[in-house]
């Protein structure tokens, strides 16, 4: 695994917000989205992990970086997952300092449009800022363009099966369009960290909580992808469902999850 070396960015404000991209095989969408992603939010600095995408995809995101100082790379040198490579973000933009992360998926299933909204809801209602924004498909406004019912079944039975054995109460527990307030990852014990694949969204959203985060759900419409394939298949479904039921053990057992260090009680 290599990194660029990279403490410099162009987002002024003590409150730096890193998006990061994991890609595997997005050669297509990545440089319209990035382009996207800075008319909606000029400020943000942009990190793309790929895990060495035979499709050129870390290439063509180091093509950008070298063009523009908002964009970074992280490459690795083989597919490990979705959730190694989100981990890995968190990770980049703890030791850099970043106060707030926004992770999109980067076959703009996401949209960009959205990042104003989801940057907006960190001051919470009330006076009570929030520390984890989820782009919700499960509240009002929110909503899925283009799946069939059998991925409807399969994501709202996903997050129901979720919410039961984790006790999480948020709608949209398995998308991982979100905002994190840096401070709060940084206080998470990630060594024990369970899931690789698609259940490290759950899995994040269950450390979370159990670190006391506050959280806020805004509405999003997710797109199915245009361009490229998806990585899903029966195997990584099965992985997920099974991280989720350890992950429920653990809850039950109430297995530690700060770092060691932190003083407040989990
Ligand atoms: N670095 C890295 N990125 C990955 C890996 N698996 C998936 N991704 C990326 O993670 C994001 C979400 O993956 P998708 O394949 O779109 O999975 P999905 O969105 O759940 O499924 P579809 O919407 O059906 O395509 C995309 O940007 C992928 O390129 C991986 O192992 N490593
Ligand atoms: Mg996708």
């Amino acid at each position: 695994m290599t990194t660029e070396d990279s403490s410099t960015t162009s987002n002024n404000s003590n409150e730096r917000t890193l998006v990061t991209l994991c890609t595997y095989n997005e050669s297509e969408n990545l440089p319209g989205l990035i382009a996207e992603i800075h008319q909606h939010a000029a400020d943000v600095d942009v990190l793309v992990i790929d895990d060495n995408s035979p499709d050129g995809t870390g290439r063509i995101a180091d093509h950008l970086a070298s063009t523009d100082s908002r964009i970074h790379v992280l490459h690795r040198a083989e597919k490990q997952g979705i959730g190694a490579a989100t981990l890995a973000g968190f990770w980049w933009a703890i030791d850099r300092g970043y106060f707030w992360l926004i992770n999109m998926d980067a076959d703009f299933s996401h949209h960009p449009r959205h990042l104003p909204e989801l940057r907006a809801a960190i001051t919470g209602t009330n006076g009570e800022p929030v520390d984890v924004v989820i782009g919700s498909r499960y509240v009002k406004g929110g909503g899925i363009e283009g799946w069939g019912p059998l991925r409807h079944v399969m994501s709202r039975g996903v997050n129901f099966y979720a919410r039961s054995a984790l006790g999480l109460r948020t709608k949209d527990n398995s998308g991982s369009f979100r905002c994190y307030r840096v401070s709060k990852l940084a206080e998470i014990d990630w060594s024990r960290v369970r899931a690789k694949g698609y259940a490290f969204e759950e899995e994040v959203l269950y450390r979370c909580r159990r670190v006391g985060c506050r959280f806020a759900e805004v509405p999003i419409v997710f797109l199915d992808r245009q361009h490229g394939q998806s990585k899903i298949n029966t195997r990584e479904v099965r992985r997920a469902l099974w991280d989720i039921f350890r992950l429920g053990i653990d809850n039950v057992r109430r297995v530690p999850v700060r770092e060691a260090g932190e003083k407040t009680p989990s």
